[in-house]
C-alpha cells in the first residue's frame, strides 16, 4: 500500500521531519516561505494530511467543496482558533492539536514577559546596547518587586496552572484566578489559589494579570476598555495566549495614559503586525510569538503530530482529536 501524502506547511525541526519523512510520503516547505491560501485550499485535494501551523487560517469557506482527499489536519500547536473545526468536522475531516508538550515552555515565557516588566530588563537592555549606560546609582531603572506579589491568572487550564505553580512555588506569589469553573480543591489548596468567579475581581486585586485562555468568540477581547478599568495603575498586563483576547486599542489607550504600568506581549491582535504606539513606549514589552519556541518542545509538537496521523493511518482514534 502507498504512504498517506502529508504536507508539512512549514520547516519542522529536522528530527520530527526525518521522523515523519520514514511514516509518511512526506512534502516538506523546503525554503520555508509561507503558503498562500489558495495553495492550502488546493492542497485540500491533494494530501491525505495537512500539517498547518497557527499563522495557516483554515475559514469555513474553505471547506465548502463536496468532497476533499484529506482526511486529518494535524495541527502544529495545542491553540486552533485559526482553523474551522467544525466546517472541517462536517466533511468528514478529523482535526487534531498538540496539548501538554508545550505546557512549560509557554508558561515559561508568561515568567519570562512577567519579570522583564517588572525589573525593566527591556530598557536596561536597550540602555547597554546604545551605549547610554553611564554606571551605577542608586535609583537607576528602580522596577518592582516580584516575590510576594499577587498573580491574576485568567484562565486557569494547563498552562495557566503551570503558571502559578511557577509563580507560587518560584517567587513565592500568591495566586488568584478566574475560569469558567473551580479546579480541583486539591490543586487549589497546594497552589493556595483563590477562584474568582468575577473577572473584574481579579483585575483589581491583581499586581499581575497574566492571560492563558484560549481564544473564542467568548474569550475575543476580554480584556477591553470595560475590564482594563479594573486593574490597578500599578498592575502590569501578560498575553502569551492569543492577541484577540485583548482589545489591543483599549490597551494601548490604558497605557498611553498611564492607568496600568505596563504589558509584556508575544501575541497580537494581527500577527505579525505590532502597533507603533506598543513599539514607542518603553514600559512594553515585545516578543514575537515564542511562547512555544524551545528545541525540546518544537521536536515535542512534531513528535505529538506524528502520533495523531500514525494513529488514524492504522485505524485508531488520534489521542488529541478535537
Ligand atoms: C505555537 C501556539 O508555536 O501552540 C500554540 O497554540 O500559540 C504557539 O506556541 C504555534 O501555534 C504553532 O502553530
Amino acid at each position: 500500500m502507498s504512504k498517506p501524502k502529508v504536507l508539512l506547511t512549514r520547516r519542522w525541526p529536522e528530527a520530527v521531519e526525518k521522523a515523519m519523512a520514514s511514516s509518511f510520503n512526506v512534502t516538506l516547505n523546503k525554503n520555508d516561505k509561507a503558503i498562500t491560501a489558495a495553495e492550502l485550499e488546493q492542497a485540500l485535494h491533494d494530501y491525505d494530511a495537512i500539517c498547518p501551523s497557527v499563522t495557516n487560517s483554515m475559514p469555513e469557506s474553505m471547506f465548502k467543496a463536496e468532497s476533499f482527499k484529506t482526511r486529518i489536519i494535524g495541527n502544529y500547536g495545542v491553540g486552533y482558533n485559526h482553523l474551522a473545526v467544525d466546517a472541517a468536522k462536517s466533511r468528514g475531516i478529523i482535526v487534531t492539536n498538540t496539548p501538554d508538550v508545550l505546557t512549560d515552555a509557554t508558561a515559561d515565557l508568561a515568567m519570562t514577559l512577567l519579570l522583564m516588566l517588572a525589573r525593566r530588563a527591556g530598557e536596561g537592555e536597550r540602555q547597554v546596547r546604545a551605549g547610554k549606560w553611564d554606571g551605577w546609582y542608586p535609583t537607576h531603572l528602580m522596577g518592582t518587586q516580584v516575590t510576594g506579589k499577587t498573580l491574576g491568572i485568567v484562565g486557569m487550564g494547563r498552562i495557566g496552572q503551570a503558571m502559578a505553580e511557577k509563580a507560587h512555588f518560584g517567587f513565592g506569589m500568591r495566586i488568584l484566578y478566574h475560569n469558567r469553573k473551580a479546579i480541583p480543591e486539591s490543586k487549589e489548596r497546594e497552589l493556595q489559589a483563590e477562584y474568582c468567579t468575577e473577572l473584574t475581581w481579579l483585575l483589581s486585586k491583581a499586581d499581575f494579570v497574566a492571560v492563558h485562555c484560549p481564544s473564542s468568540p467568548l474569550t475575543r477581547h476580554m480584556i477591553n476598555e470595560k475590564t482594563l478599568a479594573y486593574m490597578r495603575p500599578n498592575a502590569y498586563l501578560i498575553n502569551t495566549s492569543r492577541g484577540d483576547v485583548v482589545d489591543e486599542k483599549a490597551l494601548i489607550k490604558f497605557l498611553s495614559k498611564g492607568l496600568i504600568a505596563g504589558a509584556g506581549l508575544d501575541v497580537y491582535e494581527h500577527e505579525p503586525v505590532v502597533p507603533e504606539e506598543l513599539v514607542a513606549m518603553d514600559n512594553v514589552v515585545l516578543l514575537p510569538h515564542l511562547g512555544s519556541a524551545t528545541e525540546e518542545t518544537r521536536v515535542a509538537m512534531g513528535m505529538r503530530v506524528l502520533g495523531n496521523l500514525n494513529a488514524f493511518f492504522n485505524g485508531e482514534e488520534p489521542p488529541d482529536m478535537l
